[in-house]
């Protein structure tokens, strides 16, 4: 599914976030950037050690910020890691936001022009999908219609209930 916002392209696909060669891909990762299950572990895993040694020196990222690594052997030349919120801490809607807008502008900074987004916080750390893809969506069309360098956003969801998810919500704010 794809629809045209601005001068950028939002598309949604089903699959693996780790097969995506975009210039980014983002990993929903956690405050202290080790990378063990999920995305994250996915991420390391097919990319190499390199993701989780850069990451150390990086060290810590707190909850809605964004930091930038290579990607090893991926497709993607760079992973941006970002902490959603876990269910329970609190604010947890505002912490989604900051980390979804954050990752974008990180992505415009480095000069990029295309990233790939998994649905942060709907993992382990047990935030509502369709939440989270209405959040997360809502805050990416208000991006892209100002100015940006991103010509393409992609979210790869994992599996066809995800993808319906955010396949609904979209049709419904676009
Ligand atoms: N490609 C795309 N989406 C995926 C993939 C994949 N390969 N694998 C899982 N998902 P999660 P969180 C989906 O748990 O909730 C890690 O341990 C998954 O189905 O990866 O933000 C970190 O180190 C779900 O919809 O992230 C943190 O400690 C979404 O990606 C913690 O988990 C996010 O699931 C972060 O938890």
């Amino acid at each position: 599914m794809l629809r045209r916002v601005n001068n950028s392209v939002l598309e949604l696909i089903e699959g693996d976030i780790t097969e995506m060669a975009t210039d980014a891909i983002v990993n929903a990762a956690n405050s202290h950037l080790k990378h063990g299950g999920g995305v994250a572990g996915a991420i390391v895993r097919k990319g190499s050690r390199i993701i989780q040694d850069e990451s150390d020196k990086i060290g810590y990222c707190a909850v809605g910020e964004a930091v930038i690594t290579g990607a090893g052997r991926l497709k993607a030349r760079h992973v941006i890691h970002t902490v959603g919120p876990r269910m329970g801490e609190g604010n947890e809607d505002e912490k989604l936001k900051n980390a979804t807008v954050n990752s974008l502008k990180l992505a415009d900074r480095e000069g990029l022009e295309s990233i790939t987004f998994p649905a942060i916080s709907a993992g382990i750390f047990g935030f509502p999908i369709d939440r989270c893809a209405e959040i997360m969506l809502e805050n990416i069309i208000e991006y892209l219609s100002g100015t940006t360098g991103l010509k393409r956003v992609v979210f790869c969801l994992f599996g066809r209930d995800s993808f319906d998810v955010f396949q609904k919500e979209l049709q419904k704010q676009l």
